[in-house]
């Protein structure tokens, strides 16, 4: 057991052996070892429903669910992380001897179940800004052990940055940022603030000025507007929610103030309390947004791991379909077929036979079979598939 935690996390060595395990999995797997009992089996993770009225999730968490088995007397097949997937589709299967990864079912569905939700939520505020940057901001809302991991999916998910620095070099990216109130209340003077992220800031980093802090937005971004000059990029509003009134009115006349003098290149960056619902409600006059809880703190997806097959014989609980399956999805119409794994293909009720098998071999005893995409790759799945979705908001 580890040593007194100065940060109450498992590390990855805690992970991989097993100790991140509801302990109910270690005392079955004494009696079954004890009873010579170890069958060959294959398991599957899908969720029976989605949070809230999510009509698809975008999976995620698999590229640590691999490195987890990484050695492990198992195969492994499921999506491509950054596919979408619905309820009941199978997303993922493990094969092997039942007590070669029964401890490892709580870290399996932790890693999944997580990840799935914050890279779901992302691609919703994404398909809600219409195109608009989508930044996440939400590092400073969950403990900071696992801010690279909210991170990597919330981008995977859709944004176009993240804000924590380790989350941007866990996925190679530069971190993104702007300026925080307590900044501009060291200055105790807006302009002077500006004024001097202006003169030390190296010029790669965008002048994004926060303009909520002392006055109303309108005059903050004339005064931005002054002390920063056509170097300025954007203005953030972060109005606190006393203030807010009108929200979509206030962007308005800061809209108008800045382009009645020249500045309609001046973007205007909204962030504070946004989901999918004030996006949509803000892209009128909003160029770009930053989110933090909606999505770092976004509902889990409900997997649930299910033995399909013991033995090799189709087995399995009451409710749950027996078998391993494939999920076949039409390129043309985005219907999906789950059918028993080996079953032929199906052709799509629109005719197009252009169908494509989801579930992919990612690994063969423990080892890697197919390379592992990068979180920019995935984004770029995920992008790409938001724009056949619907999002009800
Ligand atoms: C917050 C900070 C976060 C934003 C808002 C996320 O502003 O900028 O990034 O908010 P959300 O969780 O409601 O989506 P402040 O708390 O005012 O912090 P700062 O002064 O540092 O900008």
């Amino acid at each position: 057991m580890s040593k007194r935690k100065k940060f109450f996390i498992a590390s990855e060595s805690d992970i991989k052996k097993g100790l991140v395990s509801d302990v109910y999995f270690s005392r079955i797997s004494e009696v079954l070892k004890a009873s010579g009992v170890n069958p060959f089996t294959k398991g599957e993770v899908r969720a029976g429903s989605l949070p809230k009225d999510w009509t698809f999730a975008v999976f995620a968490g698999l590229e640590e669910v691999l490195h987890l088995f990484e050695g492990f007397p198992v195969d492994i097949y499921a999506l491509e992380e950054g596919e979408i997937f619905h309820s009941e589709t199978p997303v993922f299967r493990i094969e092997g001897k039942y007590l070669s990864y029964a401890v490892y079912e709580t870290a399996l569905l932790g890693f999944l179940c997580q990840a799935s939700g914050i890279a779901t939520m992302a691609s919703r505020c994404k398909k809600a800004a219409e195109g608009r940057p989508v930044y996440s901001f939400g590092a400073r809302r969950m403990h900071p052990a696992i801010a690279p991991m909210i991170e990597r999916n919330a981008f995977i998910g859709g944004c176009d940055g993240v804000a924590a620095i380790e989350s941007a070099h866990l996925i190679k990216e530069e971190p993104v940022g702007t300026m925080s109130h307590s900044f501009i209340l060291c200055f105790q003077n807006e302009k002077e603030a500006f004024k001097a992220f202006h003169k030390i800031m190296p010029s790669k980093i965008k002048r994004i000025a926060l303009i909520d802090t002392f006055q109303d937005e309108k005059f903050g971004a004339l005064t931005a507007a002054e002390a920063i000059g056509p170097d300025l990029y954007a203005v953030r509003l972060d109005t606190p929610s006393s203030r807010r009134g009108n929200f979509l009115k206030i962007i308005e006349e800061v809209r108008w103030e800045l382009d009645l003098r020249g500045f309609n290149r001046v973007k205007i960056f909204i962030s504070g309390g946004l989901s999918e619902k004030l996006i949509s409600e803000l892209n009128k006059h909003a160029d770009a947004y930053g989110v933090g809880t909606a999505i770092s703190n976004a509902p889990v997806v409900d997997f649930s791991f299910d033995l399909v097959e013991v033995d090799n014989k189709p087995f399995s609980k009451r409710g749950k379909t027996s078998g391993a399956k494939q999920v076949y999805r039409c390129l043309k119409c985005f219907r999906d077929y789950i059918l028993p794994w080996g079953a032929k293909k199906p052709t799509c009720e629109c005719d197009s036979k252009e169908l494509e098998p989801l579930l992919k071999l990612w690994m063969q005893k423990g080892k890697l079979v197919k390379e592992l995409p990068s979180p920019r790759k995935i984004r770029e799945k995920v992008l790409k598939n938001l724009n056949r979705l619907e999002i009800k908001l």
